[in-house]
């Protein structure tokens, strides 16, 4: 557990590099709403423009999806009044901590984060220093607020196990207490959403395939399409979990269903156990439908006054400046920067 010392804080991101999708509103946005709610945290919220542009990005596309997903946070629930939501360049003490944690972290920790591996790819000479570097960034995102939370999805638990070990070094080599071990918050039953055209692969924003994807900005029709075309097996829904080893994709919409519809996978095959797929999709996809369309007509609702989420996030960046500037001018005291 973090030193009680540190106030209970959430920090999470998101990057602006294309639609968010379903498997970020489930394993990240939705939780995000969840823990903003119940109260027992501060949380501050982010759209991690930095880390989006360590792979190519079209600026007016870059800061058409940053506001569009301010847009998103905003419309599924978290509130400018309960939560600190920034745009991570609007608060420069991220790259700032983010270079020192360069200096702290290893080469070969950075050279094993298997999204690293999978992103660079064959061609890791071409690859970006930023997008070696990410998880250092990263973690400075989270301690430069002494966040002692994480909600994330299954993906990010590597990073947030180096964000605990660079923590812990830069403490050791400093001898001091200073940045806490953040836990990360991996729950639920959408950890990991998974593409609808192939149950052993991510649901992303970079698949190429839009049909792999429930895409928060898709219409109603669009949506149950998608769903009625999402890859299945011949089989029936099992009444039991067990019932959906080796069966990824039927695991996948039951899942999906459990996270929509806030119910355990247990409670949803015992509903639906015995329903072909001809039965289960249609009911998936009346409830996506209900539970995204009031989000995107909101998204569409608050794009058409983007003065007003700037205005948001300027005033998320100030707030956000006085947790951060003084944890930064601490971190440059044990340092040995002068000035
Ligand atoms: N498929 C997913 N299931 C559950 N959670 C997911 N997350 C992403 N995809 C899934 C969670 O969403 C948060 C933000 O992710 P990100 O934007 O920082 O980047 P990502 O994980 O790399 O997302 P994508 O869609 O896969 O982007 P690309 O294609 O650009 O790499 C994180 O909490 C993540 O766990």
């Amino acid at each position: 557990m973090p030193d009680s010392t540190f106030t209970p804080r959430v920090f999470s991101g998101i990057q602006p590099s294309g639609d968010l999708h379903l498997g970020n509103y489930l394993g990240a946005i939705k939780r995000f709403v969840d823990m903003q709610n119940a109260g027992d945290f501060e949380t501050v919220y982010c759209m991690v423009d930095l880390h989006a542009i360590t792979v190519w990005q079209d600026p007016d596309k870059l800061r058409h999806s940053t506001r569009e997903l301010a847009a998103g946070f905003i419309a599924s629930g978290i509130s400018p009044e309960k939560s600190i939501l920034i745009n991570q360049s609007a608060v420069p003490e991220h790259a700032q901590l983010g270079w020192i944690f360069n200096c702290v972290a290893r080469m070969g920790w950075m050279g094993r984060m298997t999204q690293w591996k999978d992103k660079a790819g064959k061609n890791a000479e071409a690859a970006s220093l930023g997008l070696f570097g990410y998880p250092a960034l990263m973690a400075a995102d989270i301690l430069v607020y002494h966040a002692t939370h994480v909600p994330v999805g299954e993906d990010q638990k590597q990073h947030l196990e180096l964000t605990r070990d660079i923590a812990a070094k830069f403490n050791h080599d400093y001898d001091v207490d200073f940045f806490p071990l953040t836990e990360p918050v991996i729950e639920g039953a959408a950890t990991r959403v998974m593409s609808l055209r192939d149950g052993s692969k991510k649901m992303s924003k970079s698949d190429p395939s839009d049909a792999s994807r429930i895409n928060m900005t898709d219409n109603a029709d669009t949506i149950a399409k998608k769903i009625r075309k999402a890859k299945t097996d011949p089989d029936a829904l099992p009444s039991e979990v067990a019932g959906l080893d080796g069966r990824p994709e039927a695991r996948n919409l039951v899942n999906i269903f459990a996270a929509l519809n806030e119910q355990s996978v247990e409670q949803v095959l015992a509903d639906m156990g015995g329903q072909q797929f001809g039965t289960f999709k249609p009911a998936l996809a009346e409830l996506a439908v209900a539970k995204l369309a009031p989000i995107s007509a909101e998204m569409e609702r608050l794009m058409g006054d983007v003065t007003e989420i700037d205005r948001i996030l300027a005033r998320g960046a100030e707030q956000a400046r006085e947790i951060t500037a003084p944890i930064l001018k601490k971190t440059y005291e044990i340092v040995g920067m002068v000035g």
